[in-house]
């Protein structure tokens, strides 16, 4: 008989992570905000043994691993203690995975809080999209006790292809932070290099391929420089979370006394198309700074 795992957040990430699990045949209690997006995934998932908790309590109650992946910090700490917030319902002797992109304080204080219950809790953000949450490739950045890993394992092996222990609790998100404000700077440089060229009246398809074939050739040009030439932006890793993002790891970089010129400047690029958008873009969507006169 598997443990039973408790599941909040459906999202673009959440959702196929949940169903690779369920797949698996792990016993699931799931919660949402939206809760149709639970039932309906119960609904589709008959035959496997998948129920919807009734809050984030009653989910952590039932669960010998819980796992969370929500939007942002005050999304994590709606959940967490909120009303019938999860933090309550954790058993002795479970453990709690987050894989939100949070700050690293924020999991420190999750940490701290599961201590005395007797809970191990890792900090665990993933890299990989929604393709990687798909296949169930994802890479985990942890941060937390060794032990508590080697538990969660048997879990997080479905869901990813790689998993790096990096330090205690934080460590995990100061990592995830460093390498989003990297794809964050990369996938703005390649908007202004495409602008560049294309105003100057070379096609952008002739930049891309002469990168491809350079020391500039990166993972960003095989995903978003498609998109950014048809001018389409389906969310994959949408925006508003890149936004958030830069954001945290400039807090994280202001604490320790560090300047980020680099990610400053492009923050405010990537506020001012979060701002002017009315969809809800993927974060390829900075290219259309340029596109505005
Ligand atoms: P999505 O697709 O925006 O999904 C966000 C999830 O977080 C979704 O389940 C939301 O519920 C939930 N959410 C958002 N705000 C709240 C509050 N206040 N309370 C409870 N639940 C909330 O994001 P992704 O799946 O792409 O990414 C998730 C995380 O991984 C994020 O930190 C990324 O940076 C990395 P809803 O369905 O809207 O009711």
């Amino acid at each position: 008989m598997k443990p039973t795992i408790g599941f909040i957040g459906l999202g673009l990430m959440g959702g196929p992570m949940a169903k690779n699990l369920a797949r698996a045949g792990f016993p699931l209690v799931l919660w949402n905000r939206t809760r149709e997006k639970a039932e309906e995934f119960a609904h589709e998932s008959a035959g496997s043994d998948v129920k919807v908790g009734a809050s984030p309590r009653e989910t952590a109650e039932k669960a010998d691993f819980l796992i969370t992946i929500v939007s942002d910090p005050p999304a994590l700490e709606e959940v967490l203690w909120g009303q019938d917030g999860a933090l309550e319902g954790l058993r002795r002797g479970s453990t709690y995975i987050d894989s939100s992109t949070v700050s690293p304080d924020l999991v420190r204080k999750i940490g701290k809080t599961c201590k005395e219950p007797g809970v191990g809790f890792l900090d665990a953000p993933v890299t990989g999209g929604t393709w990687g949450a798909e296949k169930g490739e994802l890479v985990f950045m942890v941060g937390g006790e060794k032990e508590v890993l080697e538990r969660a394992k048997p879990v997080l092996e479905v869901l990813g292809k790689r998993i790096f222990l990096l330090g205690p609790n934080g460590a995990g998100q100061t990592v995830k932070l460093a390498m989003n404000l990297i794809l964050a700077l990369q996938v703005e440089a390649l908007a202004e290099a495409l602008a560049l060229v294309s105003t100057v009246g070379i096609p952008g398809e002739r930049l891309i391929e002469v990168l491809q074939s350079s020391m500039a050739r990166a993972g960003v040009l095989d995903v978003k420089a498609p998109l950014m030439l048809k001018n389409e932006f389906p969310p994959s890793f949408p925006l508003r979370l890149m936004h958030k993002d830069i954001r945290l790891a400039l807090e994280l970089a202001k604490q320790h006394g560090l300047t980020l010129p680099a990610a400053a400047a492009s923050y405010s690029t990537y506020d001012s198309v979060k701002k002017s958008s009315k969809d809800d873009p993927d974060y390829a969507a900075v290219a259309r700074f340029w596109k505005k006169s």
